[in-house]
């Protein structure tokens, strides 16, 4: 399902695969894992992901290795989605339009953002708000790596090794009330440090703070992530920092950077792609193939980092970028053409 480089898979699918090869395959993960000699392989469910993950090709079990430590997730999702797109592309080629449209203006023009200090607010339908400071957004949830595929809007992705916890962890602490519905987040206002913000013509025309937003459900899947760093390291300003959203099956706009607020609500917020092209970006803004925008088509996408900018490699782009089986039943009777 969610495997966007295949290498592992398309060892394992392919006819001429034995039994024997993909046995082999298994033990030496687990040995790189250092589960060898822990006892019984099948009893915990880190072990019993591992099995599934050689049993059954359509099995996803990244996300239920809580047993797994750092160093054992970060192996075991390198043996799941190859390699990640070179750390220099991921800092370098960005969407952040307080700082500019072009992809390279973020990274000529966000190094001197002030992240620390900084503060991040959870608040509005919940049992006990929450302002976590800098050093707190890295120490209060053990953090994890998760490598994603990341499906930019604008037909082009990356494969990103995240760094940081799932969004639900924190709305979990904060308890969400029973009259929650979605969740609003926003983007820090600092004209004088984001000069987009200062000038319309510089950051696109979209009216700040940037802001987004999930539905409730949406939030609570443990796919949605909080990501503080990437290739091991706290994010670059460009990138986020100090902390963004990762919603990986959605198009990449829907991945706020900087965020200083989060706010439970009663009622779906307003998101600024669907406030500046309501025909164009939807609130949901799922990956889909089928769907394309009003101006190119979403059927396929440039695999940013192989084969350079004008040979890079297109892929099909798959339904909810490869993670329906996990967010799919999320979306259970509604119509995906209407609700883009
Ligand atoms: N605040 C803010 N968040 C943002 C954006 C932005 O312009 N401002 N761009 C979005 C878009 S369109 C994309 S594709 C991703 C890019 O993330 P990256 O630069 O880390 O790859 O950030 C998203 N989050
Ligand atoms: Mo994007």
């Amino acid at each position: 399902m969610l495997i966007k480089k295949k290498p592992l898979w398309d060892k394992f699918s392919h006819s001429d695969i034995t039994p024997e090869s993909v046995y082999l395959q298994r033990r030496q993960l687990v040995k790189k894992l250092g589960l060898l000699g822990t006892g019984a392989l099948l009893t915990t469910p880190a072990q019993a992901g591992l099995w599934d993950l050689f049993s059954n090709e359509k099995s996803n079990t990244a996300f239920k290795q809580s047993s797994l430590n750092f160093e054992q997730q970060t192996e075991y999702n390198k043996w799941i989605y190859g390699e990640s797109t070179p750390e220099a592309k991921v800092i370098s080629h960005n969407n952040f339009y307080e700082f500019g449209t072009s992809k390279t203006d973020p990274i000529e023009h966000a190094q001197s953002f002030k992240v620390n200090p900084w503060q991040l607010r959870i608040e509005g339908e919940v049992e006990r708000p929450l302002v976590l400071d800098y050093d707190t957004l890295f120490s209060l949830f053990p953090l994890q790596e998760r490598i994603y595929n990341f499906r930019c809007v604008e037909a082009w992705s990356m494969v990103i090794p995240w760094i940081g916890f799932s969004l639900a962890d924190i709305l979990k602490k904060a308890g969400v009330t029973s009259k929650a519905t979605h969740v609003a987040f926003e983007t820090l206002y600092d004209p004088n440090q984001m000069p987009g913000q200062k000038n319309r013509f510089v950051g696109g025309g979209i009216d700040y703070p940037y802001v987004e937003g999930l539905t409730l459900a949406e939030a609570m899947t443990d796919l949605t992530f909080l990501s503080v760093g990437l290739y091991g390291k706290t994010l670059p300003p460009q990138n986020g920092a100090p902390i963004r959203l990762v919603v990986p099956w959605k198009y990449g706009f829907k991945s706020i950077k900087s965020v200083v607020r989060i706010k439970v609500m009663d009622r779906q917020p307003p998101t600024s792609w669907n406030r500046l092209a309501p025909s164009e970006y939807g609130f949901y803004a799922n990956v889909n193939p089928n769907v394309d925008h009003p101006r190119w088509s979403q059927a396929t996408e440039r695999r940013i980092g192989q084969g350079g900018l004008f040979s890079a490699k297109r892929i099909n782009t798959l339904p909810f970028n490869g993670y329906g089986d996990i967010v799919g039943p999320l979306y259970k009777g509604l119509n995906l053409k209407v609700n883009f």
